[in-house]
Parts: structure tokens; sequence; C-alpha cells
């Protein structure tokens, strides 16, 4: 049976109050996705700090192929002169993170802040906690939204929300007052030429995330919503290490995104190193959703179809089941708890077996 790359994302040590060895009883599951939490961004990783995170991996008798996230940061993205500076960190960062066995760079491309709910912690029905999205509740400027975010976190630092990245908040709003989607997507294609080459060479391959949610917030611009935007990016460089993270949950708050036929498309052109699976429900007609169940025919988004696509494919990339519920008493970070992620897994696993046997 072809074997899914199974992984499961961690925080470290320091982090999550999930550890190595409960993530090590998850069936089938052997890659851990991880990442140094601690270097700023902008910063090269440390040689000694990757390494040591990858025995901490290994000891514990998993895999560290799969690095999510190394962010990019904002000068890249705003087209500053010192973005060669920045630039030139981030290609050491992949020789040293080859160096250590890392096949995989998950990133994404987005203004100021990563992904973005309006509640953390919305309760179902069946006393679980999902986070979830409402155009409506959106705080109105970011200064609230950062604060809204914190607020909701349960105390962890959520991925993408780490304050020190996102100090002086206005002053980046105020930067990027001249990038549109244009400037944006020629901006992203300056940074792919000069750490492409380098990437074939290190045999690391890039996989860049959606925007989440896949559209335009506080003016800021957005270019990886849907299946036009990735056909845009994959033009800027013609290379299979130059691919893309295909997000079920965040391509799929638009409705209008088929993500069977997105699968269909970029998987055998070899552009989908990495794959992050979760489901969504919509809860009205404007497209507000929480996060489902993770063993979810619950949800809007039809689990059997995607992995079926991914099965048709003979997908052979990095799979991670995405964010879940809080459930049986687990009051951790949003979104990454042990319980409903592991669900997520057996179910995942489970379609996928079927589809194998069929
Ligand atoms: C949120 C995550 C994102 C994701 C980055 C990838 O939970 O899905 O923070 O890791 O956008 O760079």
């Amino acid at each position: 049976m072809a074997q899914l790359k199974m992984g499961f994302r961690w925080f470290g040590e320091k982090d999550d109050d999930i550890s190595l060895s409960q993530i090590r009883q998850i069936p089938q599951t052997k890659q851990v996705v991880g990442a140094l939490f601690d270097v700023p961004v902008g910063d090269v990783w440390p040689q000694d700090k990757i390494d040591a995170l990858k025995k901490q991996v290994t000891d514990a008798g998993l895999k560290l192929e799969v690095i999510e996230s190394v962010n990019i940061h904002d000068d890249i993205k705003i087209g500053l002169p010192t973005r060669d500076k920045y630039i030139q960190n981030y290609i050491q960062t992949i020789k040293n993170l080859s160096k250590a066995g890392i096949k995989v760079i998950c990133y994404n491309f987005m203004p100021v802040f990563d992904w973005l709910r309006t509640d953390l912690h919305h309760q179902l029905a069946d006393g679980s906690n999902v986070m979830m999205y409402e155009q409506d509740k959106l705080p109105q400027d970011p200064e609230a939204l950062m604060a809204h975010m914190k607020s909701g976190s349960n105390g962890f630092s959520l991925p993408g929300w780490e304050p020190e990245r996102l100090s002086a908040l206005q002053d980046l709003f105020d930067a990027y007052q001249d990038v549109d989607e244009d400037k944006l997507i020629e901006n992203l294609k300056y940074f792919l030429d000069a750490i492409i080459p380098v990437c074939e060479q290190y045999d690391v391959r890039m996989a860049m995330h959606p925007d989440d949610p896949p559209k335009p917030l506080f003016g800021l611009p957005r270019i990886f919503k849907n299946e036009e935007d990735m056909l845009r990016i994959e033009k800027l460089y013609e290379s299979r290490y130059n691919g893309f993270t295909i997000c079920t949950g965040s391509l799929g708050e638009n409705q209008n995104n088929d993500l069977p036929a997105i699968i269909r498309e970029f998987v055998p052109k070899d552009r989908v190193p990495f794959m992050h699976v979760r489901n969504i429900k919509f809860v009205n007609q404007q497209g507000d959703f929480h996060e489902s169940a993770h063993p979810s025919s619950e949800g809007s988004l039809d689990m059997y179809e995607i992995m079926k696509a991914l099965h048709d494919t003979n997908y052979d990339g990095y799979i991670r089941p995405d964010h879940g519920r809080n459930i049986w008493g687990e009051d951790g970070r949003p979104g990454y708890g042990l319980y409903d992620r592991a669900l997520g897994i057996t179910y995942l696993l489970g379609l996928w077996e079927a589809l194998e046997k069929k």
C-alpha cells in the first residue's frame, strides 16, 4: 500500500503541551512538522539549534523533514532595499536546514499577519471548541485585532501571531500602502528568483501556503486565494522546487474553490510537496464558517473526494491534519489539540486504506 507520509505539527518542548512520545503513539504517523519558534523572523536559523531539534525528534523515534514555517520578513514582501540582506539570510537558513535533512519548507506570503479568525473558542452543541470566522465580527482596526487574537489564545502564542513579529503594527500597515497585488507578486518573484536555484541545489522544496481567509483584509493584498492565483505563482519560477501547500481549509473557505480539481491540476505537475487537511462548516450564505470535527463528513468539504483526488494522482508528498477541535477537556492552543487531530489522522488513513483496496 502506498504509504502516506503522515505528519503532526509540534511547537517544541517549551511551547507545546503535547509530547513527542504522545505523537509517536498516533498510528502510522512518523513525521513531526516543526520549526524554531525563538528565532526572530529574518534571522538565519542557527545550525546548532536546527540540529538539536532534529536530534530531539529522531531520538523520539520520529522524523523531521518538513518545516512549518520559515517566515518571510516583511521587507521582502514590501520590496524594500533591505530585502537583499533578508533574502541572503533566508538562503543560509535553507542551506542549514538541508544539512539536517529537511526536504520541505512551508511558508506564506501574507502581508503583516498570518491566518485570522474572529472567535478562537466557538462552542459547538457537543461542548467542544472550534475556531470561527464571521465577517461582521472582524475587529475594526489592526490593533484591536491583535489584542483580540492574543486574548483568545489560552496563553499560547499562536503561529504567525508572535507579538514580537507584530510590534509596531501601524508602521507596518503604512509600509504596505503602495503594495498592491501586482507589486506583491513582483516581490514574490524577486524572492523566488533568488532562492529557488539554491533550493534546487540543496534539494529543499518550497511549499507556499494559501492566504487564510483567502480574500483581502484591511486593504492588504492577497495573492494566493484560488486556482488562478496558483497558476500565476507557478509560472513565476518553473521548477518543482517552487511548490504549494494545498491547505483544504484555507482554500475551502472560498466556496468557489474546487479542492479536488485543484489537487488534480497541481499534483500531477509535481508542485505539491505538502498537504494540510481539515474540514470547515459554512454557517450562512455569506460564507462565515467554523472549523468542524476533524474526522468529518460533518463539514462542508467532501473529505472523500479530496483524498480520492490525492489517491488518483498518486500523491506521495507529506500530509498533516490541520486545525481540529479542542475536546475531552483539552484547553490548549486553539486548533492544535492532541485528540481531534489524532482522530483526524485515523479518519484520513481510513479513507486512504479504503481507496487502496478498492
Ligand atoms: C495556522 C497555520 C498557519 C501556517 C502558515 C504557513 O494555524 O495554518 O500559520 O502555518 O501560514 O506559513
